[in-house]
């Protein structure tokens, strides 16, 4: 090859080298808080203009199975893994979805549930996930016509859902008939699995008025074959060795009262 040559294919392979650079989008925080365990205890306090946006770092040091990062507005809320890669968000209390497809939505406003047991709502947007990490990155976008004061709190406690997280399996399977003919859960994490097993046959009622698309899958015990798959109000007649496997179909997850459901014979 003439030395012309080879000197083009050099500049050539160095533009190509340059080309393959990797840009990697990384947050900037305009302010690092860290996470504690209050949540009456907001981490900052402050004011966004209408269209203003603000960054959080969070470090997270404290202990519980769940971080909860929620605000008491309906703010566009935006939680970034510590690589800068998306996690979830939020624009309302009613739930989170995992990417960012749940920061634009509108609010949807829930009636209030009749429960037996203590639900907790987020008081605006919120997104709670395992206390597993030590970083994340929060971005709070207000897209109202005007300024919205807020609080911010980032907190750790353990989930509302008692079973947590043995029920994540078939081998912590909550028992359900004899001992408890009513039960619940909430699927406060987005992936969140909760099992039960029926210890006598019975018709099973499965409930739940929340803006997450909860379902449960009923399952021969003995063959692991999916018999039906229940959506709000269906009933199905079960058998005793019988499990039933809650979750979400919709990548979205909530709050203890946004996410509730309840299982009864
Ligand atoms: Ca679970
Ligand atoms: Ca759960």
């Amino acid at each position: 090859m003439k030395p012309r040559y080879i000197f083009l294919f050099a500049i050539l392979a160095l533009l190509l080298s340059a080309c393959a650079v990797t840009i990697t989008f990384v947050v900037d925080p305009d302010q690092t808080v860290s996470a504690n365990t209050n949540p009456n205890a907001p981490v900052d306090s402050a004011t966004l203009a209408a269209g203003q946006r603000i960054f959080y770092e969070v470090n997270i040091a404290t202990s519980g199975q769940a971080l909860y990062l929620e605000a008491d507005a309906n703010l566009s809320m935006k939680v970034y893994n510590a690589n800068s890669s998306e996690f979830a968000s939020s624009s309302s209390p009613s739930f989170f979805a995992s990417g960012f497809t749940a920061a634009s939505l509108d609010v949807v406003d829930l009636a209030p549930q009749q429960s037996p047991v203590e639900r907790v709502a987020c008081r605006g947007s919120c997104v709670i996930r395992d206390n597993n990490v030590s970083t994340v990155f929060v971005s709070l976008q207000n897209k109202n016509v005007s300024s919205v004061a807020y609080n911010f709190y980032a907190f750790t406690e353990d989930y509302d859902d008692v079973n947590e997280f043995a029920n994540d399996s078939q081998a912590g399977a909550v028992l359900f008939g004899v001992s408890v003919s009513n039960e619940s859960g909430a699927i406060e994490s987005l992936g969140d699995v909760d099992y039960f097993e029926v210890e006598i046959s019975g018709t099973l009622n499965f409930d739940h008025s929340s803006a997450v698309n909860i379902v449960a899958d009923v399952i021969d015990g003995s063959s692991g074959q999916v018999l039906t798959t229940l959506n709000a109000g269906n009933s199905y007649a079960v058998l005793a060795g019988d499990l039933i496997r809650v979750y979400a179909n919709d990548n979205r997850a909530g709050s203890s009262s946004a996410s509730f459901y309840s299982l009864n014979f």
